[in-house]
This record gives C-alpha cells, sequence and structure tokens, in this order.
C-alpha cells in the first residue's frame, strides 16, 4: 500500500517534470536535476529517488512572471477590497463591488501555466472586506465562457445563495446579476462559484476570501490572508501544484517580512478540492486559533498545526520572537513538496526595510499589511 502510494507520488513528480522540461520548459525553467529519461518516460517511478538538495528544500527553480499573471502574490497577502462606500439614511454602510468572471490563462508555477477561471482575472479573487452589519451589494458580471455563480459563505436569503436552481441561479455568460445581503456574522469567510460540476468550477479558480470584521475591530496586528489552493493541471482528478495564493513556493523565493514579537494574524481559507484535507503549521512558534474566526476568544490556544477541510477557516494569531528566516508549511509532507511551503522573514524595526525590498514590496504594502482593520473602520464612518 506505502509502496503504491510513493510510485504515485513519484508519478506525480515525473509528471511535472515532464511538463517542465519537455513542454513549457522553453520559458528556461526546469525542476532541479531534470533528466533526459525523466523528459522522455515520465511515468516510470524506478529511476528517481526524492531529491532533497537545493534552493533552501524548494524543489523549483525559476521565477513566475507575476506581470502576466496580472497578480503579485506577495500583493494578494494583503489585498483588501473595501467596495465602494457610502451610507443609507438610516446610518448603514453599504459596500459596491464589481466582480467578473472570466478565463484567464495563470502561471501557478515557473513555467507551468494553468487555464484558469477568474473573478476579476486574478486567483484567488478579490479579498471582500467589511465590517458586521454592513449592506453588501456584488455586481456580478459574467464574462466566461461557462454559467457561474456567487456563492457566500454567511447569513443570507434563498434568493442570493448563488446556487443552480434558486433565485438567478446560474450566471449564464455575457449576463450579469447583483448579490445583497448584510454582512454576517463576523469572521473568516469565503466566496465561490456553485455551478455544476461544483468540484470543476472550483478547482478552476472560483474562489476568493470574504473577510467579515467585528465591530468593534480586532487588536491591531499585522495580517494576511492565506487561501489554501492547489492544481490539477492535468485534469486526471488529482492535484500537481500546492500553495497558498496560487503560486507554488513564492513565499519560499520571496519570504514575507514581519517583525519580531509583533503580533501576526493571518486568515486562512482552505478551498484545496481533491484531497479532503489541508493543513499549515508554523515553525519556531506557536498560534492561537479562532475556528472560522466566529469568536473573539480562541477555539484552540498555543497549538502549531492546524487542518481544515474543504472551505473550512480560521484566524491564527502568533508571533515570531527573534529574527530569523521560519518556514511554514502543510504538514502533508507531498504538498510541501509540490508547492505548500513558505518562509517568515523575521526582522528587528532596523533591518525591516530591507527585507520589504527584498520580498519585492514598498511602505504601502507594510501599510495595508498592518491597517487593515483600522481602513476598514475608517472608511465605513468617513464616507
Ligand atoms: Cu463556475
Amino acid at each position: 500500500m506505502v509502496k503504491q502510494r510513493l510510485r504515485h507520488l513519484l508519478a506525480r513528480r515525473d509528471l511535472l517534470r515532464v511538463g517542465l522540461g519537455g513542454v513549457v520548459g522553453l520559458t528556461g525553467t526546469a525542476l532541479v536535476r531534470p533528466t533526459a529519461q525523466g523528459q522522455t518516460e515520465g511515468f516510470s517511478s524506478e529511476h528517481e529517488t526524492i531529491e532533497h538538495q537545493a534552493h533552501g528544500g524548494n524543489l523549483m527553480v525559476g521565477e513566475v512572471n507575476h506581470a502576466n499573471n496580472g497578480f503579485d502574490p506577495m500583493q494578494l497577502l494583503v489585498d483588501w477590497d473595501y467596495g465602494r462606500v457610502s451610507i443609507l439614511p438610516d446610518g448603514r454602510t453599504v459596500r459596491e463591488y464589481e466582480i467578473v468572471a472570466y478565463d484567464r490563462e495563470i502561471e501557478i508555477a515557473p513555467g507551468i501555466f494553468f487555464p484558469a477561471w477568474t473573478y476579476n482575472g486574478k486567483v484567488p479573487g478579490p479579498t471582500i472586506r467589511c465590517t458586521e452589519g454592513d449592506l453588501i451589494r456584488i455586481h456580478f458580471v459574467n464574462a466566461g465562457s461557462h454559467p457561474h455563480t456567487l456563492h457566500f459563505h454567511g447569513f443570507h436569503t434563498a434568493e442570493m445563495d448563488g446556487i443552480p436552481g434558486v433565485g438567478a441561479g446560474e450566471i449564464a455568460p455575457g449576463q450579469e446579476f447583483t448579490y445583497e445581503f448584510e454582512a454576517a456574522p463576523f469572521g473568516c469567510h469565503l466566496y465561490h462559484c456553485h455551478a455544476i460540476p461544483l468540484k470543476r468550477h472550483l478547482h478552476k479558480g472560483l474562489y476568493g476570501a470574504f473577510i467579515v470584521d467585528p465591530k468593534a475591530g480586532r487588536p491591531p496586528a499585522r495580517e494576511f490572508v492565506m487561501v489554501m489552493n492547489a492544481f490539477d493541471t492535468n485534469f486526471d482528478g488529482d492535484n500537481e501544484i500546492y500553495s497558498v495564493n496560487t503560486v507554488g513556493f513564492e513565499y519560499a523565493r520571496r519570504p514575507i517580512p514581519m517583525k519580531a514579537n509583533e503580533l501576526t494574524r493571518i486568515y486562512l481559507i482552505n478551498v484545496t478540492e481533491f484531497d479532503p484535507i489541508n493543513s499549515l503549521h508554523l515553525h519556531a512558534t506557536f498560534f492561537d486559533y479562532y475556528d472560522h474566526g466566529t469568536t473573539l476568544e480562541p477555539t484552540q490556544r498555543v497549538v502549531d498545526t492546524i487542518m481544515q477541510c474543504q472551505a473550512q477557516r480560521g484566524i491564527l494569531e502568533f508571533t515570531h520572537r527573534s529574527p530569523g528566516t521560519y518556514m511554514f508549511h502543510a504538514h502533508q509532507a507531498e504538498f510541501t513538496e509540490l508547492g505548500w511551503m513558505g518562509m517568515f522573514h523575521v526582522t528587528t524595526e532596523l533591518d525591516f526595510p530591507a527585507a520589504l525590498a527584498a520580498a519585492g514590496v514598498d511602505a504601502e504594502w507594510d501599510r495595508k499589511s498592518t491597517q487593515g482593520s483600522t481602513i476598514v473602520a475608517a472608511e465605513g464612518s468617513a464616507a
């Protein structure tokens, strides 16, 4: 049984190697030590053993062209979308969003392309952020090639549930619909397409984070959103690339800057298809966990690993005590080695600007990262 599983794993690795070296390797990237045998035979599992060397345990070399993709995973970490804000006569805040679904090929690992279906051209789609009680209006346009919907996790009427056959149901290509509901309960939620076949519509990339802040806010912290996802690049019902925020090993190539002894909060969401469970493990520290983010008190304290079933999510809070580079990853080692591994670059105050520069981000990124919940509150009351 174990041997069979190992053979299966190796076959999937070889498949990656074939894809890189043989088909799309023209972009000049390749896995570590691609072999002629691997490129031509591919599916044979006898000739390779798991490789441990190179690139900080990172099994891919080369870089993804983020400009071409139209989104950068470093920016997705802090990509809060507060919508267009207005105030109703009764004092309630209205937040209006535009979401357009369209097909787009994206690069999910160096040299590996995936024919995605996207919300607003990126995977995951925009992170919808608001405060509990806000009235949310989402103008949805389907500019894709298949019928899609927007299904939010949260309280709303049946008509706004975004499932086939109820309310507007599936929105056909070229059609549009406006979803409207009050944001509740506060928490770390998600939205996704609910057209059928559901599994395919989800894994093609139609999902995003939906963060509802409690009215009183949460304590100041450095905040990131991480959507655990995976890609079946050959459509065999099994994933070849795993990641958070789409691009495999991106945060290993560009460690995420943070400061020592600074409270860090991660909004973690699992949208992985085909594998029932995903997980996150932090090195060298422990975290408090808020299941679904729907409570102000942790539901688990002092843990260093959390698992999430499909569509499960929660909030992690932790600090790193000493400067250094610290790994985080799925603790399913297979996922780790196929892309779901990253690093935090923890620095002193003095060294922090250099860490920002090394990660290719700026002061504005730092502002979004540290002011996420403050901005949402300020925009609501200022408008
Ligand atoms: Cu869909």
